[in-house]
């Protein structure tokens, strides 16, 4: 009986093994396309722009967006005015 038990314990080992770095590595390769600004600012709230992307507005350019090229590509939706950010808020 502890025979067998051992033997399922070691198959757990042994896939979980095999299974484990997947897992970790797909969160980690796949942007997140949000449904709107409103679920992209609780993440990202002051928005997610292109590297080098200014703000254009007639007020004052928000500059503290966080910068990821393909977070920007996912949610390039959002960026009502083409400015290359998506999102954008003080
Ligand atoms: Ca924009």
């Amino acid at each position: 009986m502890s025979g067998s038990r051992k033997m399922v314990l070691g198959f757990v080992a042994a896939a979980s093994m095999v299974v484990g770095p997947l897992l970790v590595a797909a969160p980690a390769s796949a942007a997140t396309d949000y449904a709107n600004c409103t679920e992209l600012r609780a993440d990202y709230p002051h928005g997610v722009g292109e590297p080098g992307a200014v703000d254009s507005t007639s007020s004052t350019p928000v500059t503290n967006f966080t910068v990821d090229q393909a977070l920007y590509d996912a949610n390039s939706e959002s960026d009502r005015d083409g400015d290359g950010i998506a999102c954008e808020k003080h």
